[in-house]
């Protein structure tokens, strides 16, 4: 590689909740780095995906989608993961959805301005327009909201636009050394995306304000002749949130330990044997001092 013309930077993938930034992240991976599900506030760590064009290394950071209020010290966290993120990008990815326009959006768009960071605003979820006509007036709209760099209409489902958004980054990203190995994929380990795994089966498995109260914990990891041992707990917030976990007859932790295992198992290419508990945790979302035991970052 020609060391003089190499590039690279951080793109912070930054919005409210539930816009697609995760879903953008692996689409332009090619992998699933970061969980996606139908419910909002499903990230709550910064997830670095690594992605080269051409001689640009772009390190991608998903992030938490920014919330208006947080009422929890979990919701603070993870409010504050995005901006420590957005304060360390080289350029920023506002992710917006397609004809819907929310006071949230408002909301980050307004930290985006205060930060006088450089900005692409991504129109996302186009698939679902009638017609590239119909995105007219709204690509319309959200360029007269911010002098944004460039905006790009497009669809992290369906790929739609990524290849153009990609190079136009490479592009602007500063010229300079590679920071991670030439290999890279993302900065977290096998243990940290197996939790996440786990913990997308389980929102996907419950309603209401439960999948908010769940984390999940690798209690232990056995890499033992090529197959991987993991035994991982759910902790729970309330004593009375485990049956439901659970299931009747232990059905539903059974389901989401197949799914989880089977997924995992892909990830890592090696069989896995899988074991789940449930556990409570009194609270433990809203205590800064058991989030930082459960591995959430709090900068
Ligand atoms: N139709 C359509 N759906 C999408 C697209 N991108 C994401 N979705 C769906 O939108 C939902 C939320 O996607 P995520 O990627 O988890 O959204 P997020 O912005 O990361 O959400 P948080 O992590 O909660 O902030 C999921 O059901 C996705 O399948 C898209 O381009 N088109
Ligand atoms: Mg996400």
């Amino acid at each position: 590689m020609n060391e003089q013309a190499s590039r690279c930077g951080f793109a912070a993938i930054v919005g409210r909740p539930n816009v697609g930034k995760s879903t953008l992240l692996n689409k332009i991976l090619g992998q699933k780095i970061s969980i996606v599900t139908p419910k909002p506030q499903t990230t709550r760590h910064r997830i670095i995906g690594v992605h080269i064009a051409r001689q640009t290394q772009i390190l991608f950071v998903d992030t938490p989608g920014i919330q208006i209020q947080s009422r929890r010290a979990i919701d603070s966290v993870m409010n504050r993961n995005a901006q420590q993120s957005i304060a360390d990008a080289d350029v920023l990815l506002f992710v917006t959805e397609y004809g819907k326009w929310k006071d949230g959006d408002e909301h980050v768009l307004n930290m985006l301005r205060q930060s006088n960071q450089p900005v692409i605003a991504v129109l996302n979820k186009c698939d679902t327009a009638a017609s590239k006509v119909a995105l007219l007036p709204h690509l319309q709209a959200l360029s007269e909201r911010h002098d944004f760099l460039a905006l790009f209409p497009a669809s992290a489902k369906s790929g739609e636009n990524l290849n153009q958004l990609i190079d136009y980054i490479a592009d602007y990203l500063p010229v300079g050394p590679w920071l991670f190995p030439a290999d890279a994929e993302t900065d977290k380990d096998s243990k940290f995306r197996c939790a996440e795994i786990i913990r997308e089966k389980l929102m996907m498995e419950l309603q209401e304000e439960i999948p908010y109260g769940l984390t999940v914990e690798i209690e232990s990891w056995e890499d033992d002749s090529g197959r991987v041992a993991v035994a991982a707990i759910i902790w729970c917030e309330k004593e009375s949130q485990k049956p439901i976990i659970i299931g009747k007859q232990g059905e539903r932790l059974k389901r989401v330990g197949t799914a989880a295992r089977k997924e995992v198992k892909r990830m890592l290419g090696l069989p896995v044997h899988l074991q789940l508990w449930a556990k409570t945790r009194r609270n433990w979302a809203d205590s800064m001092q058991s989030l930082r035991s459960l591995g959430y970052e709090s900068t």
